[in-house]
């Protein structure tokens, strides 16, 4: 449940990454391929070198999708409902992944806000990663 102190964190937050989208969301991918290799086997149709097109890409929708996750934060659920559908029904994504890009994307805001990113603003996006994997796993039941 993210209280209204963790809203405004992560809204604030989001300030920040949402000018550089492509690139926090490329890197965060570019990690996640990288530490957790089994994870590239969901993406045999992509060039999955660092700064690819497809990466690059990918990684804007992905951060796009949080952002307006971020303008939905009472109402997550709804928000990313096709989402939801896609990678339970389309994609078949096994739900511990979600867990893994999330703390790729932590990392990502991590490294790139320092001191910003102060251990209460860590606990309310590690909040908000977890409710939104759980709404994109939720439809696997
Ligand atoms: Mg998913 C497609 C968002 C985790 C594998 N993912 C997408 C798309 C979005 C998205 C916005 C494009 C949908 C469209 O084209 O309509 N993904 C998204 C979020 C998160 C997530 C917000 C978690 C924070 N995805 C995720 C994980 C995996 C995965 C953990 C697998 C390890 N996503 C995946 C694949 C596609 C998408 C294989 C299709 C890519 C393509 O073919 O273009």
């Amino acid at each position: 449940m993210l209280t209204a102190e963790d809203k405004k964190l992560i809204q604030q937050g989001w300030e920040k990454a949402s000018s550089h989208q492509e690139d926090f969301g490329a890197e965060a991918l570019i990690r996640m391929f990288t530490a957790y290799p089994q994870t590239k086997t969901y993406f045999p149709h992509f060039d999955l070198s660092p700064g690819s097109d497809q990466i690059r890409g990918h990684g804007k929708k992905v951060l796009n999708a949080l952002g307006n996750a971020v303008k939905n934060l009472d109402n997550l659920s709804q928000a990313l409902s096709e989402l939801s559908n896609l990678h339970a029904y389309n994609l078949r994504v096994d739900p511990v992944n979600f867990k893994l890009l999330s703390q790729c994307i932590q990392v990502v805001l991590a490294a790139h806000m320092g001191k910003e990113y102060t251990p209460e603003m860590h606990a309310a996006f590690d909040k908000f990663l977890s409710a939104v994997s759980a709404v994109l796993a939720e439809k696997y039941r």
